[in-house]
Parts: structure tokens; C-alpha cells; sequence
């Protein structure tokens, strides 16, 4: 990159970290699926909120667009170019600060991974609420910038719940703070709330003061083998009813385990296979395995059961279901295609219907379809694999089935370049005039007149 942007930008943060070279730019060009992705203009890696700050206004001056990146974990293309795009990694922006412990909070960087922030509450004897597979890789950022959720929803809420402030640079370079200092803060529009889901529309995310909640050593992970969908469901029911410690209800099916079981290696689980399959976790200060047992017993619908209390165990349990995005893309790769991941939520009473006709949709167009998520909000993993990954007929027939049954077309992934064109499923005029004003109020230069 010969321009004077090019130089502007090496003159903020060094040479070594505007990045030109496409061996060197392709791992920030593609998203994870290999579905999504373009040519960089350039990658710039800032070190601190003020040289983000200052990268953004230097593209805001040469009309160049930007595009945000943390972990690159993102499964809908919110976090790559499309051609010709200006990626500004936050990844160096990893600070952790000490812990509060008083406040049972934590100061971050956006480019904080989720790991990190785990191992700093861990260590203050606290923890985060919200977790995923991509733990490891996916950055604090990227989290808020599309309000993930993950496996502990139903205990702790997705991430907008556990964010208290947050700091972000705006369109012109402006750096917007909300501190966290304090829990409690009726003090004008809820700015965070706002930036957590906005999947970089509105700002360059920074850092952010998250939430930490208490730590619960003890855990007992079962899996259940279950006949169908709708037992799931009626399982589950039982249990929230029944114990207040529930902090994982995953649920997955016997055509994802047989592809985890062929990509991995694993040994099954039980001697026989089963239509589905019901991880649930308990979790507090003392053993909740007696209070699992108790609210299980006498369930008919579960066929068989394997319990795990201890470390290991609890993790070759997890693996089963944390495994399935890997074992997908494996069988994709086989078939030289891509899996369109469909990242839905349905009412609960309504997820057997939905399973029954997305199979029938995907039969008649010849394609494979392989669900499983978060069962507790609903929240249906939709992988199809046999569509060329310009082919969106599929994605179209599915996402309108769940608007027709009441859901959501994106529950915690967001809406990236994957599914713009169908936010009038579930988005009305009024509301997509709502979401354009506000992301035009943010653009525009500073207007004093605004200005108290
Ligand atoms: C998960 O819950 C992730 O494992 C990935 O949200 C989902 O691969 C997917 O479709
Ligand atoms: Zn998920």
C-alpha cells in the first residue's frame, strides 16, 4: 500500500503492525467458515485505545471503511472485508486488569480472549458468566460486539447482562467512556447496552468493565440419551423446575455424535446410539450430583444416563457436544463445500416442529442438515452442508420457517454480512428506521449544537 493513508497509518503505529502482505494478511481475510470473506486493504494492529482512536479518524478523513476484528471466531462474516476494507485488529489491546474483588468485577481490553479473562476470575476466586468453545481464540471485543451468548445463558444471561461500561472510539475517532465504577447507574441512555450487539455499526469497541459472578467449585455433568427432540424439552422443564443449580443444558442429536465420533476419534458414549442427546450441568458450592439424581429420577424418558463429578470426565462429556463445530467443518471439507450455519432461535414448544420441517427442506434439496445448541433459549445450531456457498435458497426457506414459528433469526452470532437481507423477517420497517437513525446519529461529525 503506496498511499498516503498507508503512510498516516505507519506513522501511528509503526511499520511492523501495518500489515500489506497477503501471506501474511490471510488469516484476517476469511472467517471461520470459509464461507465469508475479501481482499484487506490493509491490516493495522493498533496497541492502545488511542492509537485506535487515531486509526479511525485517519480513515474517517480518507473515506476508507473499516472493519473491526478481534478473534476472527465470528461465524457470519461481521468481522472480515468484503474488498477493500481497512481491518483494524484489536488483538494487541489484551489487558486484564487486577481484579476487583470488592465490586466482583474486571477491567479488559477488547482484545482480551475469553480464556483470559476466565483464568484472571478464576484466580480472584470469581468467574465470568458467559463461555464457549471458541474460548480460547475469540476475543472480549468481538463478544460485545455481537452480545454473544454460549453455554451459560440460562444462568447468567448472554454478555450484554454482564457488561457495565465500556469504552469505544466512534466513526470520527472520538473516544466514547462509559466506566463500569459502579453497578447501579440510571444516568441516560444505556450507551453499553446499545454497543453490545452492534457488531461494529457503531463503534470500535476497546475495553470494557465486565460483571464477574461467584464461582461454583463443585459440578456434575450428565449426559442423557433421549428418544426425541420434544423428551428434551420436557426434561428440561423438569429440571428448572426442580433445582435452582442448572448451568448448562446443551442439546444434540445422533446424526451430529456419529460426525464427532468419525472427525474426533471419540468412543461413543453409550453401547447403543439415540435419536438425541441431553447435556446438562449442575453446578454450586457443594456436590450438586445428589440434587441431578433426585430431580432425574423416575424420568422415563431418559433412556440412559453418563455421569461425570470429576474434571476429566466432565470434559470427555463436553467434548461430544463442544466438538460438533470442528467435526461439521471436517465433513464439509470432505465434500470440498462449506457449512451454512444458520444460528436461529425457536419458542421451545415450537422446536420439534421446527426439526421436522427443516429436515424435510433440506431432504427435498438434497442437502445434509445437522442441528444442536443451546437448549434452554432455544437457541438452534443449524448447519447445512451440500449448497455452494453462493447458494442461499436453503438459508431463505429455513430463516423464513423461523420467523413464521415466532423466533429469531440470529440468537448469538449477529447478523454480519450473512444475513442482512433477511432482517425484515423479524425486524419491521419502524424498527429498521429506528436502528438507521441511530447508526446515522453516531456518524455524523460532532454537532455543538447536540452538545449540552
Ligand atoms: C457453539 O455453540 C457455537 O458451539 C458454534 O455457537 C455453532 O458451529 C456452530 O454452528
Ligand atoms: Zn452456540
Amino acid at each position: 500500500m503506496s498511499d498516503r493513508l498507508a503512510v498516516t497509518l505507519t506513522g501511528i503505529v509503526g511499520a511492523d503492525h501495518v500489515l500489506t502482505d497477503p501471506q501474511v494478511t490471510r488469516r484476517y481475510e476469511t472467517d471461520w467458515t470459509g464461507r465469508f470473506g475479501g481482499r484487506a486493504r490493509c491490516v493495522v494492529r493498533p496497541a492502545d485505545t488511542g492509537e485506535v482512536s487515531q486509526v479511525v479518524a485517519a480513515c474517517a478523513a480518507a473515506a476508507a471503511p473499516v472493519v473491526p476484528q478481534g478473534g476472527n471466531t465470528g461465524l457470519v462474516g461481521g468481522g472480515v472485508p468484503r474488498g477493500g476494507e481497512v481491518v483494524v485488529s484489536l488483538a494487541r489491546l489484551h489487558t486484564v486488569a487486577p481484579v476487583d474483588t470488592d465490586a466482583a468485577m474486571v477491567t479488559v481490553g477488547a482484545g482480551a480472549t475469553l480464556a483470559a479473562v476466565h483464568a484472571a476470575a478464576a484466580a480472584a476466586g470469581l468467574a465470568y458468566g458467559v463461555d464457549f468453545a471458541a474460548r480460547d481464540s475469540a476475543t472480549v471485543g468481538g463478544t460485545i460486539a455481537t452480545n454473544a451468548g454460549g453455554v451459560r445463558v440460562l444462568r447468567h444471561g448472554a454478555t450484554r447482562a454482564q457488561v457495565l461500561g465500556v469504552e469505544a472510539v466512534l466513526a470520527d475517532g472520538r473516544v466514547l467512556r462509559r466506566p463500569g465504577a459502579v453497578p447501579k447507574d440510571a444516568t441516560g441512555y444505556d450507551l453499553p447496552g446499545l454497543l453490545t450487539g452492534s457488531e461494529g455499526t457503531l463503534a470500535v469497541v476497546t475495553g470494557a468493565w465486565l460483571r464477574l459472578v461467584p464461582r461454583d467449585p463443585a459440578r456434575v455433568v450428565a449426559l442423557l440419551a433421549l428418544r426425541s427432540t420434544a423428551d428434551a424439552v420436557a426434561v428440561l422443564a423438569r429440571l428448572r423446575a426442580a433445582t435452582r443449580r442448572l448451568s448448562a443444558a446443551e442439546w444434540f442429536t445422533g446424526d451430529g455424535l456419529d460426525l464427532v465420533l468419525a472427525a474426533t476419534g471419540l468412543a461413543p458414549p453409550f453401547p447403543r446410539s439415540w435419536p438425541t442427546y441431553l447435556l446438562v450441568e449442575c453446578a454450586g458450592p457443594t456436590d450438586p450430583s445428589a440434587e441431578l439424581a433426585a430431580a432425574l429420577d423416575g424420568v422415563d424418558a431418559v433412556a440412559d444416563v453418563a455421569v461425570a463429578t470429576d474434571r476429566p470426565g466432565r470434559a470427555a462429556l463436553w467434548a461430544y457436544r463442544e466438538r460438533h463445530t470442528e467435526a461439521i467443518a471436517t465433513t464439509a471439507t470432505a465434500t470440498a463445500g462449506v457449512a451454512h450455519k444458520l444460528d436461529v432461535a425457536v419458542p421451545l414448544r415450537a422446536l420439534p416442529a421446527f426439526e421436522a420441517q427443516a429436515h424435510q427442506r433440506c431432504d427435498e434439496a438434497g442437502a445434509r442438515l445437522v442441528v444442536f445448541g443451546h437448549l434452554a433459549e432455544g437457541n438452534v445450531h443449524v448447519n447445512v452442508v451440500g449448497p455452494a456457498a453462493d447458494d442461499d435458497r436453503l438459508d431463505a426457506a429455513l430463516l423464513r420457517l423461523v420467523a413464521d414459528l415466532g423466533g429469531s433469526i440470529s440468537a448469538e452470532h449477529g447478523i454480519g454480512v450473512a444475513k442482512t437481507a433477511w432482517l425484515h423477517l423479524t425486524r419491521d420497517a419502524t424498527d429498521r428506521w429506528a436502528m438507521a437513525a441511530v447508526k446515522r446519529a453516531l456518524e455524523v461529525l460532532p454537532d455543538r449544537a447536540l452538545l449540552p
